[in-house]
């Protein structure tokens, strides 16, 4: 959304959103509105309301914790409200693979005084779906060769990620060093085997133009061709060849190895599964440009590599079709059922085999009990089937309530013997048309959802209800540990109440009460998924029971897709940590790989979350955390610097700039988040009871869900010190605890995640808390500001289709990230007080508050949190039926200036703003967001809906009129925040 004066007007309206916009391959095609932490969340109910009522939480009357409440409290409030539940467009079920939807909005805004549902029920009627041909590659070898060699981009939607096989630079050089035949070791349709075949094939075609052929003698009695990549496992090779002798290294379950000698390729796996996951590493390092010989063999750290999707069966309800999922629909489910078109699936199955993933847990762990209904288990093994080729098994999530929702039982109590069979009969008919079936993933009581402490039986009596069941069909139980009370933390009576605590002492003492085939599966750290968390102290609680490590790519606290931020640095901090149980290293990549403990049962668990849009996540510099996850989980000690750029090359393109800037953006992006959201171990700042999306800081405190910072007046954060808090350090083995409790020996980065300190309190930097902060949060949104600059030098490098998508995001992320900074600033300030010694904060020299400007069909409007405006006020249209208009005089010395705009784009209407300078349109923008990024879209006028757009370059003149002409549609009221003029080069 960059914009720039002086263009013409059909450009100036396509950089807008207007015309036609950028957002070929990220449509939202439905708006839902989600709640914030928990599953627990009262539905929204969507009485027709009357204009004028813009939507802002303090009109709704209570600022925080609507959805979190739950129950009678929140269904008054929500009625009060008359939210829609959610804005649904039609829908319909199809693969992106073959068509696409585009979506256009009625221009228009309603008649006066609309209600919202004949809004919504317009604007259903009217939505046009568009759907049209994806763009294929192009075909023949020699047009892509032809672009590879002008150095020209192919438009690309991304749905192939780092599969793409485009041509490599010098193919033509490098084909004499490539197999022409293949050797496939099983040819049975559907074997893992015959899948790497098929991928050689295709592979060796797009990146060089070999067309492979099948090799005479099929490998068999010694007849070896020439030429030929040889691929299967060791035992088919083996058999297949029974007087050859070739050295093989030791290969574990899934390893493989391979062996290159000019033309000559040898892949072989220890099992199919292994055979697949070396052709793809060998494509890798071809497409890489690597086609010298060598010889390696690469076995997998842990036997579980997961992935779990947070995927309901129905659309309906706060979460829609993916829980925390901001790629679009579910690719599995559709109206209650499974799909009938599984094409994304499969496409999913051989992303994920191409990172060694060896599971898919199909379903949300907030576990819809129908899906145990004989078709739907149909359904389910035809997702199987389709995963298989793959290597990939499906994982299945239960609700715990099932034997009374689903079963009709009188209880659910895992000690019954009604519910044990009921169990081993959901089992066994399941694993009757999923023979192969990995296990079961269970969510048991945290956050609303039923489990085995409403019967006050054990996390272990529940876990075993399972495990026992899949003893005789060779599954796994995967036990959370994500196990808490939301509803009775009292932060106001109990000092020492932490919900950091209840992993471990829900599991105390239960470490050898677990049957052999549970694994227990832990967030990172002890809450969920925050910026900076410590490593959580259950890693070093279990050594009996096999330990998974939960990590999250969908970046539910991180940004959500909008913003970029690359987390393998982050979880490769965590992996690396070293909880010195028993005082010897015992890194948690140790533990959760079995190395530590020697547990059997040991692994990762990935939340991805793709949806049906093409670039999967929403964002195609997302993918990069979905490529390293399965690089750390198949190898912990890979770097992830190395991994990117890796994937730099597979995804986009070798170009030492390409490279260099990714990197740039990349790997600045964790920091930056860190720092412009929440640093010192505050955690994410954002809204925890709406959306986990844009700042909130007041939304932690003052309800149940114990995501506190204790912030105060004079102090901030959590005391989790044995001697005067809530006792969470000396949860960590006795070195760590020793370091965590001691505030000297808490580094910064976690200093207010164990310590409740002065904002005044001076840090090791000899900066104090509360300056920390500021400094912080400029430094922060300063490195964000750097990253479209960055990404506009790559112009011509990348295909438009992928530059275009990335930039609009970029431009977007540098304009939020100046929402989270000044939000969170000014929340600390106007708690603490405390000025910043640089002056910023609060001083603003180049805003034109929009409150202040003249108004006319433009109405003031206190926006709630107060620090989500500047100044705590915006601007609202008087109605939703006539434009607004805001103008000023300008002040400033004549000359050329960044205009910048803050406006809120609330997800229920779409806003036409113009900006004018006497009476010349500089430009025109749409509030049509929601359309265009995954985020979790929000009603309400506030730090998720805030957004900023600047037009760059533009000559003023002082004494100008500077107008701003605000559009309303549906119900938003054009929202306007404040207007910067500013010098060439400032940002504020
Ligand atoms: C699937 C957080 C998320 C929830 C999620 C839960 C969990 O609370 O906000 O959406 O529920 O974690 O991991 O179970």
């Amino acid at each position: 959304m960059l914009r720039r004066c002086r263009q013409p007007l059909a450009w100036v309206l396509g950089q807008c959103g207007l015309g036609r916009p950028p957002r070929a391959n990220n449509v939202a095609d439905e708006i839902r509105f989600e709640s914030g932490t928990g599953s627990e969340h009262a539905g929204m109910h969507g009485a027709a309301i009357l204009w004028p009522k813009p939507l802002d939480r303090a009109w709704c009357g209570f600022a925080h914790g609507r959805e979190k409440f739950g129950s009678a409290h929140t269904n008054a409030l929500m009625a009060n409200a008359a939210l829609p539940s959610r804005v649904t467009l039609p829908r319909q079920e199809g693969t992106e693979s073959e068509k696409r939807l585009e979506k256009r909005l009625p221009l228009d805004p309603p008649g006066p005084y609309s209600t919202l549902a004949s809004i919504l029920k317009g604007r259903s009627g009217r939505a046009n779906i568009v759907t049209r041909s994806v763009r294929q590659p192009m075909s023949t070898m020699k047009g892509l060769l032809l672009l590879a060699i002008a150095g020209l981009a192919v438009a690309e939607d991304g749905l192939n990620a780092w599969l793409r096989y485009s041509p490599v630079a010098n193919a033509q050089a490098l084909r004499g060093r490539l197999p022409t035949g293949l050797v496939a070791l099983n040819t049975t349709q559907g074997s893992p085997v015959n899948t790497a075949a098929k991928e050689l094939t295709q592979g060796l075609n797009g990146l060089f133009g070999v067309r492979l052929s099948a090799a005479k003698g099929d490998g068999k009695g010694g007849d070896r061709p020439r030429n030929a990549v040889t691929v299967g496992t060791v035992a088919q090779f083996v058999n297949a060849n029974p007087t050859v002798r070739i050295a093989l290294p030791e290969l574990i379950e899934d390893g493989f190895h391979i062996n290159v000698s000019g033309g000559n390729v040898r892949i072989l796996g220890q099992n199919e599964r292994g055979a697949l996951y070396g052709a793809f590493h060998y494509l890798s390092l071809v497409a890489q440009g690597n086609v010298s010989d060598f010889s390696l063999a690469s076995n997998p750290e842990a036997p579980v590599r997961w992935v779990n999707q947070w995927d309901n069966t129905q659309d309906g309800g706060t979460h829609g079709s993916v829980e925390r999922g901001y790629g679009g629909k579910s690719v599995f489910f559709w109206e209650g059922r499974i799909r009938e078109d599984l094409t994304r699936a499969g496409q999913y199955a051989r992303l994920l085999a191409s990172i060694g993933i060896n599971a898919v847990v199909v379903n949300n762990v907030n576990a819809n009990a129908t899906l145990l209904a004989p078709e739907l288990m149909d359904g389910l093994a035809r997702i199987a089937n389709v995963f298989r080729p793959y290597g990939i098994q499906l994982g299945f999530s239960l609700n715990f309530a099932a034997p009374q929702m689903y079963g009709n039982l009188s209880t659910f109590d895992p000690l019954d013997k009604s519910v044990i069979e009921f169990w081993q009969n959901v089992t066994d008919n399941l694993y009757a048309r999923i023979p192969d079936m990995a296990g079961y993933l269970v969510k048991a009581s945290s956050e609303g959802q039923p489990g085995p402490l409403t019967y006050n039986r054990t996390l272990a009596d529940g876990a075993n209800l399972f495990a026992r069941a899949l003893q005789k069909h060779n599954g796994i139980c995967v036990f959370r540990a994500f196990v808490y009370d939301h509803r009775n933390l009292n932060q106001t009576l109990d000092w020492k109440a932490d919900r950091a605590n209840a992993a471990v002492n829900f599991f105390e003492g239960l470490d050898d009460k677990f049957e052999p085939n549970v694994l227990v599966q832990i967030k990172y750290g002890p809450i969920d998924f925050q910026v900076r968390e410590p490593v959580s102290p259950l890693f070093s609680h279990l050594r009996k029971t096999g330990a998974a490590i939960e990590l999250q790519v969908t970046q539910e606290y991180l940004g959500q897709q909008a913003h970029v931020v690359y987390l393998a640095p982050m979880w490769k901090e965590i992996l690396d940590f070293d909880l010195r149980v028993d005082a010897k290293p015992s890194r948690v990549a140790d533990i959760v790989t079995g190395k530590r403990f020697n547990t059997t049962l040991s692994g990762y668990a990935g939340v991805v979350n793709v949806g049906m849009n093409t670039t999967w996540l929403g964002s195609h510099l997302a993918m990069s955390n979905l490529y390293a996850y399965g690089k750390l989980a198949w190898s912990a000690s890979a770097d992830p610097a190395a991994i990117l750029s890796e994937w730099t090359k597979l995804t986009f393109s070798s170009d030492p700039d390409v490279l260099r800037v990714i990197a740039d953006i990349s790997l600045a992006s964790w920091p930056a988040y860190e720092n412009y959201s929440g640093n010192l171990g505050i955690q994410t700042l954002c809204d925890i009871l709406l959306g986990h999306y844009g700042p909130n800081p007041g939304s932690q405190d003052g309800n149940p869900w114990g995501q506190w910072t204790r912030a105060d007046a004079d102090t901030i954060g959590m005391d989790r010190t044995v001697k005067n808090g809530t006792g969470n350090a000396g949860q960590y083995p006795p070195e760590v605890a020793a370091l965590y409790e001691n505030i000297d020996t808490t580094p910064d980065n976690l200093l207010l995640w164990f310590h409740h300190v002065p904002y005044t309190h001076v840090l090791k930097s000899g900066k104090t808390v509360i300056q920390h902060f500021y400094d912080a949060h400029y430094n922060g949104s300063a490195v964000a500001q750097t990253f479209p600059k960055l990404w506009e030098s790559l112009k011509g490098k990348i295909d438009p289709e992928r530059y275009e998508h990335v930039l609009y995001r970029l431009v977007y992320q540098a304009g939020h990230s100046l929402v989270w900074r000044d939000s969170v600033n000014n929340f600390y300030f106007n708690k603490s007080g405390i000025a910043d010694a640089q002056g910023r904060v609060g001083n603003y020299k180049y805003r034109i508050e929009a409150e202040s400007m003249k108004l006319e069909g433009y109405q003031v409007y206190d926006v709630r949190p107060f620090e989500a405006a500047s100044g705590a006020k915006a601007i609202v249209t008087t109605s939703n039926s006539t434009q607004g208009i805001a103008s000023t005089v300008v002040g400033v010395e004549s000359g050329k200036y960044d205009l910048a705009v803050n406006y809120y784009d609330q997800a229920i209407g779409n806003s036409t703003w113009e900006l004018f300078l006497d009476e010349k349109l500089v430009g025109k923008w749409k509030g049509d967001q929601e359309y265009i990024l995954g985020k979790a879209a929000s009603p309400y006028i506030d730090g998720q809906t805030a957004t900023r757009v600047t037009f760059k370059g533009v000559r003023v003149d002082k004494g100008a009129v500077l107008k701003v002409v605000g559009t309303p549609d549906g119900l938003e009221p054009a929202p306007l925040d404040y207007l910067s003029i500013l010098p060439e080069g400032v940002v504020d």
